[in-house]
């Protein structure tokens, strides 16, 4: 079986939930998705960047998850007022998944911060903060309290890529980012943006790295055609 390694989260507060420990996790979406595309998931828990080799090489490819945004002076900024949580450590190590993964061959999948992830790893820049920042904003891009299966916003596609055969031209998206990506690395390729010219997705297919700022994996919860996305990017591992 293909198998892909997800970076997992970390609750950094103890929970009485779990006897007050501290808790690795990722969300079920993700792990069912990649599961139902046929990949055998293991989930990488937080954990010293000298690790990073060793855990791609036990894996076939990389899928970077939603969080926190990313500590700005990854891309040269300190935080504006705006900025939410930051984790350094998740971004120590998943920086390092990245480049480790890019370094293999492996295909890269990531997904709201994982394509944030991507774009500052390989020397682009973030938006700290939609709202403040972006001054064409026309669209909700945090659309909390809606359900998170619910597409919001639609797509305006930049040109064919991975995602032509498996998301429908006039597809809408879910979307829960308040940050986005601003400059976006040399080596990547804009595949699509939002009405209001926020990027919403991009690759290189030749290194077969590929990032949406959307959530398919939620909603495929009640579409089951996003499944496709999945499979397609499971498809692209050898
Ligand atoms: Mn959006």
């Amino acid at each position: 079986m293909k198998k892909i390694g997800i970076a997992g989260n970390h609750a950094i507060h103890p929970n009485p939930k779990f006897g007050s420990n501290y808790v690795n996790y990722i969300q079920k979406n993700y792990t069912a998705a990649m599961t139902e595309a046929g990949a055998l998931v293991m989930i990488l828990p937080i954990s010293s960047p000298d690790l990073a080799a060793d855990y791609i090489a036990s894996v076939d490819a990389l899928v970077l998850a939603g969080g926190q945004d990313v500590t700005p002076d990854y891309y040269g900024e300190e935080p504006t007022p705006a900025i939410g949580e930051i984790d350094r450590s998740r971004d120590a190590f998943e920086f390092a998944l990245l480049a480790e993964a890019i370094r293999a061959g492996k295909p890269v999948l990531g997904i709201c911060r994982g394509a944030q992830v991507i774009n500052v790893g390989l020397g682009g820049t973030l938006y700290q903060d939609l709202a403040t920042q972006y001054g064409q904003l026309a669209v909700k891009h945090d659309q909390y309290p809606t359900k998170w299966s619910t597409p919001t916003h639609r797509l305006v596609w930049q040109r064919d890529s991975w995602l032509t055969p498996v998301v429908p031209a006039e597809a809408w998206v879910n979307s829960f980012h308040h940050q986005a990506v601003k400059e976006l690395a040399p080596s990547l390729t804009l595949d699509a943006t939002s009405s209001d010219g926020v990027v919403e997705a991009f690759s290189d297919e030749a290194r077969r790295i590929y990032a949406v700022q959307w959530h398919p994996e939620m909603l495929r919860m009640t579409d089951d055609a996003v499944q496709a996305v999945f499979d397609a990017f499971v498809a692209k591992i050898e």
